[in-house]
């Protein structure tokens, strides 16, 4: 039920005084080895020594993505090449790539938030856990695979890809657990359908772990109900860690954060004041423990609250909410402020959809043009031009309802929008850059 009961469990007040020591402790390695933290706490006249409560951690400067693009490639870096194992990076598909390390030291405590997770699902050393997350410069395959090992479960490296394969192996290897994106476990899931099983009565899964991208709760179910199991929401960043700096435990209602190794505040986006427990805004991490990168409030841009009320799971670490989206992945629609995953919401309510679309912008005039584009199921009468027409009024009449939104609906054939193995790319930027 616990991986590390001891941690897991601990008294809130044992765990907000260790987490002091050790914030202490990581602020005195970004300060004493990274130039980076010196120039920045300097400027603001702070210094390790001036952190004597949680609360203190406020008076320090954030760090943002952009303070690592530039550190490109070891900048960051609190250690000697001789003492890291490993490096990861971001793919850089929207700028330069950000390098980050982990020492032997931060890839165990990897290893131990992800396995925390396994536990959460009830999995243990008896478990198989096939990790479809890609290997290599991204942390899903990885940190999986090191939570898997910690647990002691066996460990199928499948990484993504060759879909059917997948489903092959999770039948005839008892794949107890899949952890892959939320897209790629419905795309697996639809995959098994499709070659004649029933994966819910057929498979012994009894559990997912996904995350990397947001899912709206319908979706979520949709995978627990086509596969049979239970959906653990897994979060992490790549800067931070990757997979387990936050894992959803049976009881639901967020995800319990690793909050011996991380302390995670809420900021409002604009003043970057700090918020109350309980209110939205963009989550800013501390990490506590690690060597090779560690990062003294960096910004994440994803938008959730901390929800602080205990968790009948018995485990103390603080929830955060599911996360919304990013701060840079907001539409303003006329004005309107939406999430694709709220859009997705709307659009898993009706039976008559598929759980894929895509939200293209593009320029009409001086205004932006949304287009969202939604894809019916194959039982649908897509050549009915009325049931088409009805069908695209009720789900714009439901969006506006819902979101107070007007969005243009197209609506196209079955198995036309791009699955992902992946995160799946919901948003089509195609308007003219803005200078
Ligand atoms: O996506 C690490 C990861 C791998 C997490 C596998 C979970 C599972 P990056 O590629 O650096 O790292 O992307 C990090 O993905 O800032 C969020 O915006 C988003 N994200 C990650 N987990 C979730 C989640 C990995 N559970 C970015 N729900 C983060 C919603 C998520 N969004």
């Amino acid at each position: 039920m616990y991986y590390q009961p001891e941690i897991e469990t601990m008294p809130v007040d044992e765990l907000r005084a260790l987490q002091l020591t050790r914030m202490r402790e990581s602020m005195r390695n970004a300060y004493e080895n990274v130039p980076l933290f010196r120039e920045r706490f300097d400027a603001a006249g702070v210094s390790p020594d001036d952190l004597e409560s949680l609360e203190d951690l406020a008076r320090f400067p954030f760090v943002v993505k952009q303070d690592m693009r530039d550190a490109y490639p070891f900048g960051m870096f609190a250690r000697e090449n001789k003492d890291v194992a490993r490096i990861h990076a971001s793919s850089g598909t929207t700028g330069q790539a950000t390098v980050v390390g982990h020492t032997a030291s931060d890839l165990a405590n990897w290893g131990d938030c992800f396995a925390r997770g396994i536990a959460m699902v009830g999995g243990s050393e008896d478990s198989t856990i096939q990790v479809s997350y890609g290997y290599g410069l991204f942390t899903g395959g990885l940190g999986a695979h090191a939570g898997g090992e910690a647990m002691g479960c066996t460990v199928i490296p499948t990484s993504s890809g060759n879909t059917k394969r997948q489903v092959q192996m999770m039948k005839d290897c008892k794949t107890d657990i899949l952890a892959c994106t939320p897209s790629y476990a419905l795309l697996i899931a639809d995959t098994a359908i499709e070659m004649g099983y029933d994966p819910a009565t057929e498979f012994p899964i009894s559990a997912v772990i996904c995350g990397a991208e947001p899912a709206s709760q319908n979706m979520k179910d949709e995978i627990a109900e086509k596969l049979g199991v239970q959906y653990c929401d897994v979060y992490g960043l790549s800067e931070i860690m990757g997979p387990g700096v936050a894992m959803e435990c049976k009881e639901r209602g967020g995800i319990h954060v690793a909050e011996d190794q991380f302390y995670c505040e809420i900021v409002d986006p604009e003043t970057l004041e700090v918020l109350p427990d309980g209110e939205w805004g963009e989550l800013v991490i501390t990490t506590l423990v690690r060597e090779c990168c560690p990062l003294i409030r960096y910004r994440t841009r994803d938008v959730t609250r901390i929800i602080s009320e205990p968790c009948a799971c018995g485990r103390t670490h603080r929830k955060i909410d599911y996360l919304r989206g990013r701060t840079d992945d907001m539409l303003i629609i006329r004005g309107v402020n939406v999430f694709p995953s709220q859009i997705e919401q709307v659009i898993t309510e009706f039976p008559e959809i598929a759980t894929q679309y895509q939200i293209i912008l593009s320029n009409k005039g001086p205004l932006d043009r949304v287009e969202l584009q939604v894809e019916t199921v194959p039982e649908f009468p897509i050549d009915e031009v009325r049931k088409i027409e009805d069908l695209k009024s009720r789900l714009g009449a439901e969006l506006k309802s819902n979101l107070q939104v007007a969005v243009e609906i197209k609506i196209v054939e079955p198995k036309t929008i791009e699955r992902s193995m992946g995160k799946a790319k919901r948003v089509i930027d195609l308007r003219e850059a803005k200078n």
